[in-house]
């Protein structure tokens, strides 16, 4: 049986259209999702989108609309780009799906019935744009914390889960599980902020009526962190516990933006260890996009929207951009000009370049057929070991997550096929019939090197991987078995591509 691999993003606010911030996560998971499946496992891949709440009922209010067709509309432009980011995820759940309320009603149930849901009074002030209550001391100049705007007071009747009867547990597993909470940074912040003290949590409303009730008492709506956190398990059919449930849960991470960590690494484990389930293996919490320098906001016109740039550069230039540009977990800034500097020398010159230069040759000396192949002598070996190395690097940086040095490692290897180029000089081989032999070795190991290279690129890159095997004449299936030195053999045909991506004149 092949082992599983279960990743999650968040699911989107459907009062925001998609914006450069939510393709960052979901091409991270799909990259995830995307490797482990080349490395054989069986992967669940979720995305989906958050429907519920007071954010969205004012939203809909604005718009003329209810908030269900707010939501469907919404919806559609998150399922729309994630198809032309090449998503491959496995289901996209909505927190308005039969599915989903089932399984948040029974697990509010079950923490309700076991006494760690109570009935209580509340008066906090709220942000409504964070959904979030806060003490009086945790405003800032009278301000929400997170994003300074207005505060408002609110007194109501509310269920209350009781956090703070799992403080030390959650404690105790962040302890025992240094790669629970990821990056380490992130994992301190979280820890200083449990030591504060957990206070009991508001887990219903009864000011909106926009969301799930609360069984037994429908005047009170399930707070929607709640609610939506939750998804990653009704996705897998919880309640039923067999089935996907079963099979893929516990998570094995849970990609996140830090503004959304708290949620999901306090909110998250203990409502799950109230209710008796496994925690999540691992939350991580990657950095927050600036553009060009300043805060993404609508009132600033500024925010980067992801369809414009896949017109204007192509998709997997993006893909590569996002993952490339910024260690994972850390805060990066968009600008078009870094943007267009990783097209023009990554993409086009070093990897773009080192594909048209070879199959170009392999046509040019050979009329396309790979011919038979000598002894490899030591520089053949160098660049043969460098490729076959660069998986086990990949793979480290992967579980790591950081991405942008398995791109590094990867980009290693290519740069060691340029220079393989020149060192070789196969025009200069080619003069000499005598030579046809080495000649024959050396466009080998340059095109397997590719072979390979583009094999373990196909989660990163797939559009672009495709069109590259298809060039290297590779028709075999694209797996872990065919990251192995030797997959292409005498007689293969390779053909001439056109630039796997133009430079950017601007
Ligand atoms: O928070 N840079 O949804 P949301 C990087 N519905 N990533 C960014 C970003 C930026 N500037 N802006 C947004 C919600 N993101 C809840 C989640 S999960 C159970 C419920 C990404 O639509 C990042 O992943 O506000 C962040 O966590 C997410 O979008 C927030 O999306």
């Amino acid at each position: 049986m092949k082992p599983t691999f279960y990743v999650t993003t968040p699911i989107y606010y459907v009062n925001d259209v998609p914006h450069i911030g939510h393709a960052y996560t979901t091409v991270a998971g799909d990259v995830l999702a995307r490797y482990k499946r080349l490395m054989g496992y069986d992967v669940y891949f979720l995305t989906g989108s958050d429907e519920h709440g007071q954010k969205v009922e004012k939203a809909a209010t604005t718009a003329g609309e209810t908030p269900l067709e707010l939501a469907d509309r919404v919806v559609k432009r998150f399922q729309a780009l994630w198809e032309r980011l090449g998503i491959s995820h496995n289901d996209f759940i909505r927190t308005t799906q039969e599915r989903h309320k089932n399984g948040v009603s029974s697990i509010f149930k079950k923490i309700l019935d076991k006494g760690d849901i109570y009935l209580g009074e509340y008066e906090d002030w709220y942000c409504t744009p964070c959904e979030t209550f806060w003490t009086e001391t945790q405003l800032i100049e009278g301000r929400c914390p997170d994003c300074n705007r207005q505060v408002e007071k609110l007194k109501e009747e509310s269920y209350f889960f009781r956090m703070s009867k799992y403080q030390d547990q959650l404690m105790a597993h962040i302890e025992a599980n240094p790669d629970f909470i990821q990056p380490k940074s992130k994992r301190n912040e979280i820890i200083s902020f449990i030591k504060e003290g957990l206070r009991d949590l508001s887990v219903s409303r009864t000011t909106f009526t926009w969301g799930i009730p609360v069984p037994g008492n429908d005047r009170h709506i399930i707070y929607v962190w709640f609610d939506a956190l939750t998804n990653y398990i009704t996705a897998l059919g919880y309640p039923d516990e067999s089935g996907n449930y079963g099979k893929y849960w516990p998570v094995d991470v849970h990609l996140i933006g830090k503004d959304i960590l708290r949620f999901h690494s306090v909110y998250w484990p203990t409502f799950l260890m109230a209710a008796g389930l496994p925690l999540p293996k691992k939350v991580f919490a990657h950095g927050w996009w600036t553009v060009e320098g300043q805060k993404m906001s609508k009132s600033l016109q500024n925010v980067v929207e992801p369809n414009m740039l896949i017109d204007k550069y192509g998709v997997d230039a993006v893909r590569y951009f996002i993952l490339r540009e910024v260690p994972f977990g850390m805060d990066g800034d968009f600008s078009h000009t870094a943007l267009v500097q990783r097209i023009n020398s990554d993409l086009a010159n070093d990897i773009g370049n080192l594909l048209s230069r070879s199959t170009a040759m392999a046509v040019k000396y050979f009329g396309g057929t790979l011919p038979a192949i000598g002894e490899l002598t030591e520089i053949d070996q160098a660049l043969k070991q460098k490729t076959v190395d660069m998986i086990e690097v990949v793979d480290k940086f992967i579980d790591e997550l950081a991405f942008s040095k398995a791109l590094q490692a990867i980009w290693e290897v290519i740069s060691a096929g340029n220079k393989y180029i020149d060192d070789t000089a196969p025009w200069t081989l080619a003069k000499d019939p005598a030579n046809s032999g080495r000649l024959a070795t050396v466009m080998y190991c340059l095109l397997e090197s590719q072979r390979i290279t583009h094999t373990i690129l196909s989660a990163f890159l797939p559009a672009t991987s495709t069109k590259a095997l298809a060039s290297l004449g590779w028709n075999g299936a694209v797996t872990r078995e065919g990251l192995a030195w030797g997959g292409l053999t005498a007689g293969t045909t390779i053909t001439k591509t056109e630039a796997l991506f133009p430079r950017i004149e601007e």
